[in-house]
């Protein structure tokens, strides 16, 4: 089992595409643990279900989680197909932070940041995760979001189980890139 070509099966199955191995999520986004691996077998992938457990907690973002009671599996977040994850409202740290490629940047901070195809923007609580979430696509910059005013002005945040902070769309208002190193003169 190759652990990061069988995450991005999983992710793609359980966010985006479970008609591709003709599963159906629940409305919370759950899937029987059972039907998921057939599912999959059928479709030429076998994965055991104690490798299917391995996978889940040693992923490093921890996309997946399984409920053992109901022996149940779903995505964390980062879905677009439609789910209620049922995540309750949660008051969000002062500042949150979202990583961009550089190319995104003039657009971003005109428009505000939308959540595109998937349910939320997603944001991350410290710079080093934005940045790498950034970096996936080339050159990136990170952008400072004022949550703690967006929440007062009535804008609603969640906390996925796995730590990205979720919000419908960020208005541009509330954005501001992160300082670049300042120049240093050699003179
Ligand atoms: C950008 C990964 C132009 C936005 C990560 C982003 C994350 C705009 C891209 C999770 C824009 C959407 C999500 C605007 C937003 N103009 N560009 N107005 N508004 N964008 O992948 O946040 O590995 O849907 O900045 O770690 O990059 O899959 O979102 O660059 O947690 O588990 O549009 O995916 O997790 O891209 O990443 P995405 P994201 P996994």
């Amino acid at each position: 089992m190759d652990p990061v070509r069988t995450s991005k099966l999983l992710a793609r199955v359980l966010r985006h595409d479970p008609a591709a191995i003709g599963i159906t999520l629940d409305p919370a986004g759950w899937v029987e643990v059972d039907i998921l691996l057939s599912a999959l077998r059928a479709h030429g992938y076998r994965l055991s279900a104690t490798e299917l457990q391995q996978l889940v907690s040693a992923s490093d973002k921890q996309r997946f989680a399984l409920d053992p009671l109901t022996n149940r599996i779903r995505a964390n977040q980062g879905h677009s197909v439609e789910v209620d994850l049922g995540l309750p409202p949660a008051t969000p740290p002062a500042l949150l932070y979202h990583g961009t490629p550089v190319r995104n940047l003039s657009s971003i901070l005109t428009g505000g940041l939308n959540r595109g195809s998937r349910h939320d923007v997603h944001l991350s609580p410290d710079v080093e995760t934005a940045r790498r979430v950034g970096a996936r696509r080339g050159r990136c910059a990170v952008l400072v979001v004022r949550a703690g005013a967006m929440h007062s002005d009535g804008h609603r945040f969640s906390v996925s189980d796995n730590g990205v902070w979720l919000t419908r769309q960020v208005p541009a208002r509330y954005l501001s890139r992160l300082g670049e190193p300042e120049f240093q003169a050699s003179d």
